[in-house]
């Protein structure tokens, strides 16, 4: 009876420690070979990838999934793909609710005024401010996926009137759901606060331009903790600065590291984060990806396929 052959993963994530992730998918999968990839490695069965080279996929034609360490794929989809393999991004894994908690503190921050507070207590002054109403300040969530819908929930926790759109109809308990591009506009103008976790495809590029975010409440407020080639940069910058909107926290950008002189840099209305909303947790995604990979293997489906022609 012929032996089975030993299944092949192969490693290839940019600015990622390689030996934790090789230690804790041997630990996961033992009977595999798993090793990082190195030009002319042999062809292995599934791929552990984050912003890998194209010459990785060029050499790896062979490969039947891509777990990718990241929810976003929007990086990995412009790369040429072996035309069979499933891309998997990261489900969850831990992140949700570190970007519940991000956009929570970030909506809060601006609703309580708590930065012009902190400034006042430096300054040496014991001020009151007037507090504002809960009902003035919906917040609307684009995107009510993994992250968007968590993110939704945890706001309405907080009794802030909660808005969500999606791509298709959605009906979450305590959101006004609104979708397609027909219901944007609506969407826009009955927020406030604008909360960006939309996936970075060629519908949604640049979606947070000047004629939608012109939509918002009059001293509207920006979140966007998606990607930042969602976001025209001048046309933020020129709401902010005219005083149509109140200010944004911004924790992902059309360059990062953003470069040393950009004007976000020293904007006092705008509070800024190293792309650092929810980060890749290792254990939880290692956990994840080797349960995905044995269900592959078994014939099982599982969630968390991209969808190429999509985007997301
Ligand atoms: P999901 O794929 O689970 O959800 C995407 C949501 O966006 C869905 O609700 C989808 O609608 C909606 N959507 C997609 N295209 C459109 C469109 N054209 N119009 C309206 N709605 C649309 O993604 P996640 O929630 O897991 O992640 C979202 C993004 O967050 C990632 O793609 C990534 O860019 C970013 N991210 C940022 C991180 C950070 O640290 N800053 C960390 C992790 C992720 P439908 O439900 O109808 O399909
Ligand atoms: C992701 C990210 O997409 O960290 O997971 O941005």
């Amino acid at each position: 009876m012929a032996t089975p052959a030993t299944m092949r993963i192969t490693f290839c994530c940019s600015n990622t420690k390689p030996e934790p992730w090789l230690a804790g998918l041997q630990a996961a999968l033992p009977q595999a070979d798993i090793r990082l990839w190195q030009p002319g490695a042999p062809a292995a069965d599934f791929g552990v990838v984050w912003a890998p080279p194209q010459q990785f996929f060029d050499e790896q034609t062979r490969l039947k999934g891509i777990f990718n360490i990241g929810a976003g794929v929007d990086a990995l989809l412009t790369l040429r793909l072996p035309p069979n393999a499933v891309v998997v991004r990261l489900d969850d894994a831990g992140m949700a609710v570190q970007m519940a908690e991000y956009v929570c503190q970030a909506v809060i921050r601006h609703f309580r005024e708590l930065d012009a507070c902190a400034l006042d207590m430096r300054a040496g002054q014991w001020t009151f401010r007037t507090p504002r109403q809960r009902a003035d300040f919906p917040v609307g969530v684009m995107g009510l996926g993994v992250l968007g819908a968590r993110v939704a929930q945890a706001l309405s926790h907080f009794e802030f009137p909660v808005l969500g759109w999606s791509r298709t109809a959605k009906n979450h308990p305590g959101i006004t759901c609104f979708h397609g591009p027909g219901q944007l506009t609506d969407f826009l103008r009955q927020s406030r606060v604008l909360v960006n976790l939309l996936p970075l495809t060629p519908d949604t590029v640049n979606i947070l331009n000047r004629d939608n975010l012109s939509k918002l409440h009059s001293g509207g407020y920006v979140i966007n903790v998606a990607r930042g080639a969602h976001l025209v940069e001048a046309d933020l910058l020129a709401l902010i600065d005219s005083g149509r909107l109140s200010g944004a926290t911004l924790d992902v950008f059309r360059t990062e590291p953003l470069p040393p002189d950009h004007p976000f840099w020293q904007h006092p209305g705008i509070t800024l984060t190293p792309h650092t909303s929810a980060r890749t947790l290792r254990a939880d995604s290692i956990a994840q990806i080797a349960a995905k990979i044995m269900a592959l293997q078994r014939g099982d489906s599982i969630a968390g396929v991209v969808d190429a022609a999509r985007g997301y």
